[in-house]
C-alpha cells in the first residue's frame, strides 16, 4: 500500500511538522491545539484527514502518535521556559490511547520536560469508549490525578452513547464542527440548530464541562455563539494552525 510505505518513510525522514491552532476564551488566547501536517518533497500537503485513518489502520500510529506527543510537550515546554506559558492540546487516537505505556509515557514526559501537567490537554474521541469504558474511565481518571486535562473531541457526531460520555471523567466538550457548518448546522435552514446548541452548553455547565466550538469561521457564528452563551471557541475566523514561530507572531501582535 503505498501511502503506508510513504508514511514510514516520512516519519524516518523527518517530514512530519505540528502547527498550533489558537483555542480562545471569550477574547484571550486560552490554549492551542496541535495538529499534525505532512508536506511530502515534490508533493502538495497531504492533509491528515486522509493519513491518519491509514496510519491508524497500519499501526503506523503509534509511532507516530509518541512522536506527536514528544514534539507537542517539548513546544509547550519551550514556551513555559520562555515565561509565555500556553496550554497544548493533542490529539490521541483510541488505539494509542488503549496502549498499557500510554499513561506511563505521558508521565515520563513530564517529569522529564519539567513540563507542568496543567499545560497538556489530551483529546480523546468517543472511540475510546467502544472498547472498553471502565477501563478508559479509570485511564482518564489516572491522567487527571496527574493534572493533565481531558477533553472529548468531535462531540455529537459519533456512536457513543450519551450516557457513556457522560461518564467519562473529562474537563471539557468539543462540540463538531458539523454544528455550525454540516445540515443541520447553525446557519443551515435547519430551525433546531441554535436549540441543540443551547442543549449543548447547558448540559456541559451543569455537569461542570467547558463547552467549546470547533470551526467558527464567519462572525455570524461567533455572534450566534456569544448570544449562546459559548465562551470557548476555536477555527478560521480566528486562525488556521500556525508554525510555532507563527503563532509567536500572532500571539505579540494581539498583546
Ligand atoms: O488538521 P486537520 O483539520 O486537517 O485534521 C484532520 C483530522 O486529523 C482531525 O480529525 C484531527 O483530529 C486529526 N489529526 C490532526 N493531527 C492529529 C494528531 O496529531 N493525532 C491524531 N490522532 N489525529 C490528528
Ligand atoms: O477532529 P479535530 O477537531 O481534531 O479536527 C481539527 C481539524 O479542524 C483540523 O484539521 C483543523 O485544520 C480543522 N479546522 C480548524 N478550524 C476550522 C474551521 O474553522 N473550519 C474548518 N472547515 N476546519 C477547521
Ligand atoms: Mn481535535
Ligand atoms: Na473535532
Amino acid at each position: 500500500f503505498a501511502l503506508e510505505a510513504a508514511l514510514r518513510r516520512a516519519l524516518h525522514a523527518g517530514e512530519f511538522t505540528l502547527h498550533y491552532q489558537p483555542q480562545l476564551r471569550g477574547a484571550a488566547l486560552e490554549s492551542v491545539e496541535a495538529l499534525l501536517r505532512w508536506t511530502p518533497p515534490h508533493l502538495g500537503p497531504v492533509s491528515p484527514g486522509r493519513f491518519i485513518p491509514v496510519a491508524e489502520q497500519c499501526g503506523l500510529i503509534l509511532p507516530l502518535g509518541r512522536w506527536v506527543r514528544e514534539r507537542a510537550c517539548e513546544q509547550a515546554a519551550a514556551w513555559h521556559q520562555q515565561g509565555r506559558p500556553l496550554r497544548v492540546a493533542v490529539n490521541v487516537s483510541p488505539l494509542e490511547f488503549t496502549q498499557p505505556d500510554f499513561v506511563p509515557h505521558v508521565h515520563g514526559l513530564l517529569t522529564r520536560l519539567e513540563l507542568p501537567a496543567h499545560l497538556l490537554e489530551l483529546e480523546v474521541t468517543e472511540g475510546v469508549l467502544v472498547q472498553d469504558l471502565t477501563g478508559t474511565a479509570a485511564k482518564l481518571r489516572e491522567l487527571r490525578r496527574l493534572g493533565v486535562r481531558i477533553s472529548v473531541d468531535d462531540f455529537g457526531v459519533q456512536h457513543a452513547s450519551l450516557s457513556a460520555l457522560m461518564a467519562l471523567p473529562a474537563d471539557a466538550l468539543k462540540l463538531d464542527r458539523s454544528f455550525l457548518s454540516g445540515h443541520a448546522g447553525l446557519g443551515s435552514s435547519c430551525a433546531a440548530a441554535p436549540h441543540v446548541l443551547r442543549a449543548v452548553h447547558t448540559l456541559g455547565r451543569e455537569l461542570n464541562l467547558d463547552v467549546l466550538a470547533e470551526g467558527v469561521e464567519t462572525p455570524e457564528q461567533h455572534a450566534l455563539l456569544s448570544g449562546l452563551g459559548f465562551e470557548y471557541m476555536q477555527g478560521f475566523l480566528f486562525s488556521p494552525a500556525l508554525p510555532p514561530d507563527e503563532l509567536d507572531a500572532w500571539r505579540a501582535a494581539r498583546s
